[in-house]
């Protein structure tokens, strides 16, 4: 709000001149003073107006009421806050965190007070990576001694990539490439939710198949629900040269794997459904139940779930499939490789490759502890 002054000898004169100039106003005040004029007994008078503009005042009026409003909210908050406040238990108090750990501390105190020097550097590394704070403080556990000067554990390799890959070998069991030993055809069914990649991995693996050991390899796709599900998979199968059979249901599928008993391999590939939606995971089961002694289940992970959503997927598919080990995808959309090592550790399941980007056969590695460290440490 501003205030505008006018000053002159007659009081209607100066209203009317602040009218002029400004519109509509408002008279705050005004003072009078007598002043000496030529003849000293007649003294004149000098006026002193003070004005502002009628909109302003209402504006002004109106923003103290919205101040006011906002400040009787923020005390009924205040009031809500205290009393929420006021119901929570009293906590024990969190101890203080030593000076030297202040910048990197990111996970919890307690967790982390027993480590020190590149313990706590690697610890730190890993949880940035993905890797939970309590999966990262049993990793980095597995290459620590004790600090005789601090009497706290510190690394005792002289690389995070060597630390990485000792803790991978202990905690983490691999598959290791997939070979076609013992009895013959080896069975795999790929299985996952919509979207992962199971029938781009299923041929990046049926080509290591055919291309690096010269195996027969037959394909068979129960997925004849997704739109082009089964012509992607036709026109990768034709490429690698290897047959290509659709099965709908149950008795069709074990006709077919009957009937391809002199090959070495046959993968399945599955129908994506959500991991919610168990009447069609029943469906896929019924389909599979007809060739279930011999079949190995491999269920497919994107690394852009969290582990939240991965140990949920995990836990749904192996309510229905007794999963044999992990296949995880994408994961070079994601900087959280970590979630493959949560997920291995806390499923204690077997992981095998990583898909590494969308070409087929290329882009698919076989994981081991050397590999997960270069995941981890960004190589
Ligand atoms: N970036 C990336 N894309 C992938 C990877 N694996 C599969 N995809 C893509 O994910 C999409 C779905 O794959 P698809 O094999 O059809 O999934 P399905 O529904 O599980 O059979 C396709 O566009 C694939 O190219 C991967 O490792 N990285
Ligand atoms: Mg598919």
């Amino acid at each position: 709000m501003s205030v505008k002054v006018y000053e002159g000898e007659d009081l209607d004169l100066l209203i009317e001149k602040a009218k002029k100039e400004l519109g509509e106003i408002d008279i705050l005040y005004y003072e009078v003073e007598k002043v000496p004029g030529i003849i000293p007994f007649l003294k004149k008078k000098k006026y002193r107006l003070f004005v502002t503009r009628k909109s302003e005042s209402v504006e002004s009026s109106q923003e103290v009421e919205r101040l006011e409003e906002e400040i009787k909210e923020l005390k009924n908050l205040l009031i809500n806050i205290r009393e929420s406040v006021s119901k929570i238990p009293s906590q024990p108090p969190v101890p203080a965190v030593p000076e030297h750990l202040k910048e990197k501390v990111v996970c919890s105190i307690t967790q982390i007070e027993e480590f020190t020097g590149d313990a706590v550097e690697l610890i730190n590394l890993l949880i940035r990576k993905g890797v939970e704070p309590e999966v990262a403080v049993e990793l980095v556990k597995v290459s620590c001694g004790l600090d005789i000067e601090t009497e706290k554990l510190d690394l005792n390799t002289n690389t995070f990539r060597e630390a990485i890959i000792n803790a991978c070998s202990e905690k983490l069991k691999f598959t290791g490439d997939f070979k076609v030993e013992g009895k013959k055809p080896r069975v795999i069914a790929f299985i996952g939710p919509t979207g992962v990649g199971k029938t781009t991995n299923l041929f990046k693996i049926a080509s290591k198949f055919v291309i690096e050991q010269e195996l027969k390899v037959g394909v068979i796709s129960t997925d004849t629900f997704k739109v082009g599900g089964t012509q992607q998979a036709r026109i990768y199968a034709s490429i690698l040269n290897v047959p290509f059979y659709v099965a709908t249901d149950q008795k069709k599928l074990k006709e077919i794997v009957d009937n391809l008993s002199e090959l070495d391999v046959i993968l399945i590939d599955t129908v994506g459904r959500s991991h919610y939606d168990y009447f069609r995971l029943g469906e896929i089961k019924a389909t599979l139940s007809g060739v279930e002694s011999s079949l190995e289940y491999v269920l497919l992970i994107s690394c852009n779930y969290n582990t939240r959503e991965a140990m949920e997927v995990v836990n749904r598919y192996r309510s229905f499939f007794p999963v044999d080990y992990l296949l995880f995808t994408k994961v070079d959309e994601s900087s959280q490789p970590g979630v493959i090592v949560n997920v291995g550790v806390k499923s204690e399941l077997p992981l095998s490759y990583v898909s590494t980007g969308q070409r087929v056969p290329e882009d698919i590695k076989l994981l081991t502890p050397s590999v997960v460290s270069d995941l981890l440490l960004g190589e």
